[in-house]
């Protein structure tokens, strides 16, 4: 039977449903993963669920996004995940042992098997050849509980790579070249599987940097197969017992197949704003460059810092120029050092931080009013960097050392002789520094500062629901739209009262307090809740759960829009506020800010499975009007929006 990789491992994990397109599928979970600026929330909820101890075969909770101690809320935080993971049976990977995706790839990475993690980058461990997705942090949560994940069960896109990527082009350049080709929103519904004789020119962290940024595609998720590389990857981290080999038995039918030639490709650039304004460099080149950005969970393994110090050694950087070093992990750190490479680093100009996501979501490295920045990360949504107008390209880390040392966007071709880097013989492993969680029984106490608010009571949805428009936006709103990121906000990711104050923040501030002092025109009944009207791909990027709760919380109950991305529609779901689109698309354009929405008898219609939904839109002149809205939505979901979210369904038993 012909089957793809992608198939194999969801038969060998399908907890219900069955395994074709657009239905509902439930996954057993193998790993989860958190970070601490999502983490906080998911161990809340999973406290709230009242299990004793994490069930799946691997669980661990990272700190690497709030690692700014500005005082004490984030250093609150650290200790709350430091304790709680000790107390449910969790490894805990401490501020300064480098990024999730990085440090879950080095040292648990296994092909075949399952994860699900809190941050929409997770797909990075399909580089190892794991089917991973990125999930809300209740969805994780009830993962350590012990339930199956559940998703729509997506195409499968087959991605054939042919020839052997040419010198100073890498795999940045061919996921860039994909989101040049399909854009931010090609990749919603499905998942990417690689294959064809150009795998295995590339390495596991090659394609890594592939899976990672399928995300940026609006990806499910990607995998690559599991061969000699893999497992050459895994011998160097002293754990080739994980290595299986994986890839498609027989000829499987993909949905559809796109080729890409490693040999074509030539270095390319992301241009300000969105991941998919891909240009080839050579277009772009001689713009003035002020600041430079290695690293993030998409570029900062053992091989791009290598190859970074190979060109450096010996020059310096533009004086214009600000370059900055982000490692992964602490591993990429110490192997570095101990390859001899991070005195070159040094040498050439660059400020060294340590590892962690840092600048990627704004925890510092905020470039200057006008700046332009160069930067290995993955996205680079406006304002993402701290700073406003900001001009983030998103490139190569040989891209980006060749802005760093010209001072202006360059083909990095121009830097002559391309370093080859072999393999180490061996690794420095030094797994001290991940801390195992102590034997069941042995008693912990769970550490809570004043900064860690417990998670709120959420109402079933009413009979009937009347609320206001109290937002409408365009295409492609991104959750940093929603609920900003940067070192001023994240620090309240556990403080759900005081983090809603920033919802919408950068889209309208007058957001908060007009919808918090609810407006009544004359002659007319205050309302207390709102909607939210959007256009295509609402809500793509971060997993932040907090771009759905914080509304939530401000009283924001239904969102009606031409369609959502996936994890945040998921997480929408999760806490009871119902994704509802548009029948008909030209709808939108009649839908103005102020206006009043009824659903009738919404709470019957949902559970009774009906698919649309009769809206009654009243207008500020009093003018009244009706559409159709469409529910899709499993039955599953149907009864969790009934019972105001996730949390209630699964105190329901
Ligand atoms: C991001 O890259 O946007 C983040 C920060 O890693 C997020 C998670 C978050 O918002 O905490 C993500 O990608 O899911
Ligand atoms: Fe961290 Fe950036 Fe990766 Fe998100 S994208 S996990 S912020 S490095």
């Amino acid at each position: 039977m012909a089957r793809t990789i992608v198939e194999q491992i969801m038969a060998a994990h399908l907890a219900a449903g069955e395994m074709s397109p657009g239905r509902e599928i439930a996954l057993t979970i193998d790993h989860t993963l958190t970070q601490d600026a999502t983490g906080t929330l998911a161990y809340l909820e999973f406290e709230a669920m009242g299990v004793d101890r994490a069930r799946p075969q691997v669980a661990v909770s990272y700190v690497d996004h709030n690692l700014l101690q500005t005082d004490f809320r984030n250093a609150d935080d650290h200790r709350f995940l430091r304790t709680v993971a000790a107390r449910y049976g969790l490894y805990f990977s401490p501020p300064g042992n480098g990024i999730s995706h990085q440090v879950h790839l080095e040292r648990f990475g296994a092909p075949g098997k399952t994860l699900i993690g809190s941050d929409s980058h997770t797909p990075t461990a399909g580089g190892i050849g794991m089917l991973a997705f990125g999930a809300g942090g209740l969805d994780v949560a009830l993962a350590l509980a012990g339930q199956p994940f559940y998703l729509v069960m997506p195409e499968i896109l087959g991605v054939r790579l042919t020839g052997k990527l040419p010198p100073w082009v890498s795999a940045k350049d061919v996921i860039l070249e994909l989101l040049r080709r399909l854009t931010v929103k090609g990749g919603r519904g499905k998942i990417l599987e690689f294959f064809g004789p150009g795998v295995r020119t590339l390495s596991v962290p090659e394609r890594a940097t592939i899976t990672n940024m399928g995300a940026e595609l609006g990806a499910t998720t990607s995998i690559f197969p599991s061969d000699a590389q893999t497992r050459r990857f895994l011998a160097l981290q002293g754990r080739e017992a994980d290595f299986v080999p994986l890839r498609a038995e027989g000829r499987p039918r993909y949905a559809e197949v796109v080729e890409v030639d490693l040999s074509a490709l030539e270095p390319l650039v992301a241009c300000p704003g969105s991941p998919d304004a891909v240009k080839p460099v050579r277009e772009v080149a001689g713009a003035p460059v002020d600041q430079v950005l290695i690293g993030s969970c998409s570029n900062s393994s053992w091989r791009d810092l290598m190859r970074l110090a190979r060109v450096l050694k010996g020059r310096r950087v533009h004086t214009r120029v600000s370059l900055e070093i982000n490692p992964g992990s602490r591993q990429v750190l110490e192997n570095l050092a101990l390859a001899g490479q991070v005195v070159p680093l040094l040498e050439a100009g660059a400020r060294l931080m340590p590892p962690g996501c840092w600048g990627c979501i704004g925890m510092g490295q905020a470039p200057a009013t006008g700046a332009v920045s160069v930067r290995t990360f993955p996205r680079n949504f406006p304002g993402r960097s701290g700073t406003k107008d900001d001009r983030v390209y998103l490139a190569s880390p040989e891209t980006a050392a060749a802005a760093a040392l010209f001072g202006e966007l360059t083909d990095p071709r121009k830097l002559g002789d391309f370093p080859r880097i072999p393999s180490p013989r061996a690794f420095l492993l030094d797994g001290r520094s991940l801390v195992a969680p102590p034997p069941p029984g042995e008693p912990v106490e769970v550490l809570r500062g004043p900064n860690i608010v417990p998670f709120p009571e959420l109402t079933p949805l009413p009979d009937t629901w009347r609320g206001r428009v109290w937002l409408k936006v365009g295409d492609n709103i991104t959750t940093d739209d929603i609920l900003p990121a940067g070192s001023q906000i994240l620090p309240l990711r556990s403080n759900l009262p005081a983090i809603s104050q920033f919802t919408y923040s950068r889209v309208d501030p007058d957001f908060v307090r007009r919808v918090t002092e609810h407006p009544a025109w004359e002659g007319e009944a205050i309302i207390k809740e709102g909607a939210i009207v959007g256009g295509e791909n609402y809500g793509q990027g971060s997993s932040r759960e907090h771009a759905a709760l914080a509304p939530r919380y401000l009283g924001v109950r239904v969102k009606l829009v031409k369609s959502f991305a996936r994890i945040h529609l998921a997480n929408l779901i999760n806490f009871g506020i119902l994704p509802l689109t548009f029948e008909n698309p030209a709808d939108y354009d009649t839908l103005a800010q102020d206006d009043v929405i009824e659903l009738h008898d919404v709470r019957r219609l949902l559970l009774d499975g009906a698919r649309r939904l009769p809206v009654t839109i009243t207008a500020r002149d009093g003018s009244a009007r009706e559409l159709w809205a469409v529910a899709d939505l499993t039955p599953r979901q149907r009864l969790m929006l009934a019972l105001g979210g996730a949390l209630n369904l699964a105190r329901a038993g």
